[in-house]
């Protein structure tokens, strides 16, 4: 029996399945102890991820089923220090920029390398687990030689080394080989399909973060998408465009261009002003001025409109890029992609864009958002935006939690802290977050009585808006104390809609009807608030206006002439007349408001008159749609085709 028992455990270890069962449980370890050191909040590790990661592990190794015993052993070898060495690098990264190496990431340079001094404090003790195999396999390979004088390769095969038998015939081995593909696919895309479908919908698409990628593919997932993500943008021949097209770009940049720009007399009027940019998470305009049970929701946001300029209808323009969209379009005046970010798809494309333009009229140019830095790819856009820095999570001081993150009251009390350091004029953007889906805040920070609304997620948005509004409120103080409120631009916007779609909400809040044409201006459009330094030309102003109209009208104020820009969007300060094209092919001017249809057919859309607000024949926003759809082409090929670049080199 024990002879028996002996033999058939030997089988057991000598079968060629041996070696990359080893493999398989160590790389599951590490990659486990991996994902338990990253400690992202949010992400956990279930059943079906640890599918994942052996469907993985079997994917990258099943190949080494085709080679004889000895050349499996050296290559899982191989494949262990690899993947060991990607795996730490990945971890060490992470715990500084909160993010993982990509492709892309290895092309910049400095990125990797800005780590600099850091680097020993990212390193742990306690990271020696992640080495623990070579740690004994080194020793016992050195043992093992001088005991036998003779040299033994294999961590997986050392104690059968005895044996020079090839395991199986060649077309065993690759029949093992199609058979362990098969499984690792099937474990592997099963589950991400699932995913994708499910919970996960549209991220490959949105692609707004590393780290929710990596919790739908794991780690080897994430670096095999990261791989397929980079070869389909920039392999293979670089996508040009007719020479024809790129004239027609050049054409219609010169032609708006050339058209007279009107400078009157607030051109230039606060030239070398700091300026400082709010743009407020989900913060939308239709509770501007509302009340609620008696109590104002943004009563300091209303009492700042006596002494600003209030755009009452300014319409974010942004796409599945969100809040990065929103940042983009507001600094460069161009539109946001149909899909993705233009933060994470093409950070390395030219842009005419406010945060460098200043920078080299000689402002401090800085960022500021209390959230993992590699959201949205921001510290790889916010370098090429011209920031001299960005102040992300790690640089402040969590001392109020709220949400995703830090509250707004200390993030902005932080900011301004900060800016005291920083030598004027400076430009300072900040995004805020605490008032971010599912807006819950903690109980003893609402404020509000929301009566019907108390518990639901509506109820939940009006609480943590009133919060921002407070926090504004605050901020506005602290810019006084500090003596800037008098020699800046304060320049406050919402980036997007709140994700509420539910029309009886609105409805009830409101205390009135709502038609096609109310949702629709409800849901696209965010206040916007001017102060200037002096406090001149407060009051409302009525005419359409957008996110693209940031960029040019700041440059206005300050005296910056926009023509060798290649941007659109409208100057807010010129008095020109004005219309708004949005990422949906939305568009409107002072008369009309367009609504296309899901086709995308001009015809099946709906033209409203905005002096009735109901219908009207749809040939009358014609004019206007043609235009719209043609900047949105134009703008989508200056960005994918890199054309600003190419523009300047001519
Ligand atoms: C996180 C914040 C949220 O940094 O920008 O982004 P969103 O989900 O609104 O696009
Ligand atoms: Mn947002």
């Amino acid at each position: 029996m024990g002879i028996h028992k002996r033999s058939l455990s030997s089988r057991i270890l000598r079968s060629s399945y041996n070696n990359i069962i080893i493999f398989m449980i160590l790389m599951l370890y590490k990659l486990v102890l991996f994902h338990y050191s990253l400690h992202i909040h949010n992400i956990d590790m279930n059943p079906l991820d640890y599918v994942i990661t052996i469907g993985s592990l079997l994917l990258v190794s099943f190949w080494t089923f085709g080679l004889p015993r000895r050349g499996q052993s050296i290559s899982l070898i191989i494949l262990n220090i690899l993947l060991t060495a990607i795996l730490y690098s990945d971890l060490v990264y992470y715990r500084y920029f909160q993010d993982f190496i990509t492709i892309p990431v290895l092309f910049q340079t400095g990125q990797v390398s800005s780590l600099g001094e850091s680097i020993r404090s990212l390193l742990f003790f306690s990271d020696l687990f992640f080495f623990i195999d070579w740690i004994l396999f080194i020793p016992y390979v050195i043992i093992t030689f001088m005991k036998r004088r003779q040299t033994q390769y294999s961590m997986y095969s050392t104690s059968f080394a005895t044996t020079s038998r090839v395991s199986g015939t060649i077309r065993g081995r690759a029949m093992k080989g199609v058979l362990t593909f098969v499984l690792g696919f099937v474990l592997t895309f099963g589950p991400i399909k699932f995913y994708s479908e499910t919970w996960a919908k549209g991220l490959f698409e949105g692609n707004w973060w590393n780290m929710a990628l990596y919790n739908v593919t794991g780690l080897i997932g994430f670096h095999g998408y990261d791989i397929y993500r980079y070869s389909k943008e920039y392999l293979g021949p670089e996508p040009t465009l007719p020479e024809e097209e790129i004239t027609k770009v050049k054409e219609w940049f010169d032609q708006r261009n050339t058209n007279p720009t009107t400078t009157n007399q607030l051109f230039g009027k606060y030239k070398d002003s700091n300026v400082i940019v709010i743009q407020v998470e989900a913060f939308m305009n239709f509770m501007i001025g509302q009340s609620i049970n008696g109590q104002e929701i943004t009563p300091n946001f209303n009492k700042l409109m006596n002494e600003s300029m209030y755009f009452s209808n300014y319409y974010h323009q942004t796409g599945q890029g969100r809040t990065s969209d929103a940042d983009f379009s507001s600094h460069s005046a161009l539109h946001p992609l149909p899909s993705g970010s233009v933060f994470v798809r093409y950070p390395d494309h030219k842009y005419d864009i406010l945060p460098a333009i200043l920078q080299e009229k000689g402002y401090a140019t800085n960022a500021f958002h209390a959230y993992d830095s590699s959201f949205w790819n921001r510290y790889t856009m916010y370098k090429a935006m011209g920031y001299d820095r960005f102040y992300s999570k790690k640089d402040f001081t969590m001392d109020e939690s709220l949400g995703w993150s830090l509250g707004d009251k200390s993030f902005f009390k932080q900011s301004l802290d900060d800016m005291q350091e920083i030598k004027q004029p400076f430009y300072s953007f900040l995004i805020t977050l605490s008032s971010h889906h599912p807006y819950v805040i903690p109980k003893g920070k609402q404020e509000l009585d929301v009566g019907e609304f108390t518990g639901n997620i509506f109820g939940d948005y009006l609480q943590s808006i009133h919060y921002v509004d407070s926090a504004l409120g605050q901020f506005v103080e602290q810019m006084k104390d500090q003596g800037l409120w008098d020699n800046t631009i304060l320049y406050v916007y919402g980036d997007h809609d709140n994700s509420i779609k539910e029309k009886e909400y609105y409805e009830q809040f409101l205390g009135r009807g709502l038609n096609d044409l109310d949702m629709r201006q409800i849901m696209n459009q965010v206040p916007l608030l001017v102060h200037l330094p002096d406090g001149s030309e407060a009051g409302t102003y009525p005419d359409v206006a957008g996110q693209l109209d940031m960029m040019p009208s700041i440059l206005h104020l300050l005296g910056i002439d926009t023509t060798s820009y290649h941007i659109m969007g409208n100057n807010l300060f010129n008095g020109q007349e004005r219309s708004v094209t949005l990422r949906t092919g939305d568009h409107t001017d002072s008369n009309v408001y367009y609504i296309p249809s899901a086709d995308g057919v001009f015809d099946n859309g709906s033209c409203y008159d905005l002096r009735t607000r109901q219908m009207t024949k749809v040939g009358s926003c014609r004019a206007g749609f043609d235009q719209g759809k043609q900047e949105l082409h134009i703008s989508d090929q200056v960005i994918q085709y890199d054309l600003i670049r190419k523009f300047d080199q001519e």
